[in-house]
Formats: C-alpha cells, structure tokens, sequence
C-alpha cells in the first residue's frame, strides 16, 4: 500500500520562510490560501482497479484516513522540511509518536540505551516494553562519552535522547552521539520537543530520527495533543505501514490545521521564547530567594558552550530552585497569578509546575533523584506576553516563599 504523493519540499529556504510555505499545494479549484481541511475517513476510488493498484502500492493517491490525508500531509511535509528530513510523519499525539517509533525499531531481546532524565511517560513506556515485550534499556549519562560507551550493549539498537533534557535542562552532545551510534551501528533518536526545528535540527548534526511532542511549540498554543517524527523515508514508511498503521495513533485533519496554522508563526513565537526566556532566568538567577537556575542561556550553565554550538537559540523552558526548598516552592506557586499552574510546555501563556508531583510523578523518588529531579525543583515555560507582566508576577509570587 503506497498513500501519500510524491513528497516535494523546498530545502533551502529560511527557516521561517519554510515553516510557512512547505507543504503548500495551492487548491487549483479554489485557490484556498489556508490548507483545506479534508475531513473525510475515505477516498473515493474511480474504478476498482484503481483501489487495488492503491493498494498494491503501484499508484500514489489516498486510501483511507489512517493510512494517509491530504492535510496531515501538508503537516508532514513541513516537518520534514524544517528538520531537514527525508519524509515526517504526524501522530495523534507525542507519546503516539514516541511509541511508533520505538516499536518499529525494536524487538524482544534489543536493547535501547537512553538519555538519563527522561519524560516521565517516556520512561514509562520504556518499562512497559521491557516487562511485556523483554525490550531491554538502560539510561545513562549522556554528557560525556566513557559513560555512553560503557553503557552500550551489543544489542543496542537506538539511542534515546531528550536534550535539553525534561525538566532539568541538562544538554546532551548530539554530535557525539550520532558517531558512537554510527560506530556501533545504532540508530539515534532525538526528542526535539523543547526546542522546536526553529532552534535545533538534530538530522543536521548526524542524527537519524527526530520526534516531537507537537502539543508543544509547534501547535503553541495550548489547544492540541499531537506529536510528530521526521527522518530517513526509508524508516519513515515502515513506521507509517507498521506500528503507526496498526496501532492506529494517527493524527486528525482538523488538528493537523491547527499545527499547520501553528507553524506559520513558529518562527516569531521563538524568537519571543528565547528573548522572555532570558531576561527571566537571569531575574531569577540575581534574586536572593533562589537557589540555582537551570537555563542554558546563562553563562553559569555548565553546558553554555555546547548550547552555543549547538542550539540556535537558548529557548522559553527553565528550572529552577529556591534556598527555602520545596515549602517555598509550593507557597511561590500558589502564588503566581499570570503565570498559569499547569503542565505542558511551549504555549503562548507561561506555565508553572512541580514535575516530582506532577510530569515526573510516575517515576519512583529513587531514580528521579539520580535524574536531577530534586522535589524543590520547579519549572517554568516563559510564555510570549510581555516580559515586564511576567517579572512582575513572578516577584510577587517570590515574596510569598
Ligand atoms: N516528549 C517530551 C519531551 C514531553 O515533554 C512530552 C509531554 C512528550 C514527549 C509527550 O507528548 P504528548 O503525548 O503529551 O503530546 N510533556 C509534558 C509535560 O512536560 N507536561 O505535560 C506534558
């Protein structure tokens, strides 16, 4: 079965520029300049032949709305263009993403070797593989190479990484990572979620596969769960026709309009991140309530220097903890008026929360401090308002801890 026409994206274009046009065919009926939204579960065939020989892969053209739609292809192809990949692929949403992805990649007796901070239902989804399908992994530390290279296995197949890492905004080497896999013949996953194609593209630093929780920065704006993955076409059709086909975690026309209208202001959203993100870690950083600010704009970040060659910008997401630990934490969250006590990264609004009660929960206190994730530890998505709002609400809310 073949779904989807011939994928044609302009490469070269600014980023900006790309997140806007990609993907566009314009309507030749009505000339539509928004992506219509196709909300069909099924494609008429002309005749019978036609169906079998779509079926059979010998014809490109739309089959059923699982197996492929004319607006979530749109989506994918912007994807893939801005990460500079071969071919993308939307999903209902991140974990949809992640879950495929991983699936396809593996099988009982693989080994996968991750990032040591991890998303908390990432880390659970690894558990649940390994329990039910004896899909071994490990997390380690992968800041430098003797312990990348003392963790793998024979069996290593991928190599999961988050960087900056959730929530701790540890950064991981991507460039180091995708030569020990090339050596080692393991194919590197990266979730990109906290920095968006706009300030990362790890394809171009030698990575295979990138994912995205696209409920973030790419939608933006609070009201979508998605996810997405970009990556050699070659991969990328056997996780269409394989977990994603048979699992079923597709994305529907009407969310995928809503990141593909997300994605037309990607460009200037985050460039405001980075900007709001800044000015407030280094508010937090001189104020004597706090203890340490996890950003990797500060030039204390231990890793500022990989950040710099790295990223192409240091983003809206921080950490941080306060001297008076996590009684002051939770007095200076019940506190915040602007900012909006809630999970979920990347919106418009800035969002508080408390990952040891709440994103981090399911991962037991043991291995969440081998992470990082102290219980003060609280983390802030700068939002887009008007940096001056998010000061003044934060100082307020510092005063109460
Ligand atoms: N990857 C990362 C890095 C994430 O932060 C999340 C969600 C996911 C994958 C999963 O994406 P979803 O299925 O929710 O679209 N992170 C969340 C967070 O930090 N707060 O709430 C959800």
């Amino acid at each position: 079965m073949k779904n989807n026409p011939t994928i044609n994206m302009p490469k070269q274009q600014g980023r900006s520029t790309t997140a806007i046009h990609a993907g566009y065919h314009a309507d030749p009926q009505t000339g539509a300049l928004a992506t219509p939204i196709y909300q069909t579960s099924t494609f008429v065939f002309s005749s019978t032949e036609e169906g079998a020989r779509r079926f059979a892969g010998e014809e490109a053209g739309y089959i059923y709305s699982r197996l492929g739609n004319p607006t979530v292809t749109v989506l994918e192809e912007k994807i893939a263009a801005l990460e500079q990949a071969e071919a993308g692929l939307a999903f209902a949403s991140g974990m949809a993403a992640v879950s495929a992805v991983l699936m396809a990649l593996v099988k009982t007796g693989d080994h996968i070797l991750g990032t040591k901070g991890l998303y908390g239902c990432t880390y659970g989804l690894l558990n649940l593989m390994k329990d039910r399908f004896q899909v071994d992994y490990s997390l380690c530390n992968m800041t430098d190479e003797d312990s990348i290279r003392q963790m793998l296995k024979p069996t290593t197949r991928v190599m999961y990484v988050e960087t900056p890492i959730n929530p701790t905004m540890e950064l991981v080497d991507l460039q180091l990572v995708a030569k020990i896999a090339k050596e080692v013949g393991a194919c590197v996953v990266v979730d990109n979620t906290f920095m968006s194609p706009y300030l990362q593209r790890p394809i171009e630093q030698g990575c295979d596969i990138v994912i995205h929780s696209a409920t973030k920065f790419i939608g933006g704006h609070g009201d979508v769960i998605a996810g997405v993955a970009a990556g050699p076409k070659a991969i990328m059709d056997t996780i269409r026709m394989t977990s994603q086909k048979d699992i079923g975690g597709i994305l529907a026309p009407f969310d995928a309009y809503l990141l593909i209208r997300g994605l037309k202001t990607l460009g200037v959203r985050m460039d405001r991140h980075c900007e709001n993100g800044q000015k407030v870690a280094e508010f937090l950083h001189n104020h004597p309530k706090v203890a340490i600010v996890h950003y990797p704009g500060l030039p204390q970040f231990p890793q500022y220097e990989l950040a710099c060659r790295q990223m192409d910008g240091f983003g809206g997401l921080l950490a941080f903890e306060l001297k008076g630990g996590l009684e002051a934490g939770i007095r200076m969250m019940n506190n915040v008026r602007l900012c909006k006590r809630a999970v979920s990264l990347g919106d418009v609004d800035s969002l508080i929360q408390h990952p040891a009660s709440m994103t981090h929960s399911v991962i037991p206190p043991e291995e969440r401090a081998k992470m990082g994730i102290s219980d003060g530890l609280i983390r802030l998505s700068v939002g887009i308002e008007d940096v001056e709002d998010i000061l003044d609400d934060l100082e307020t809310a510092l005063s109460f801890a």
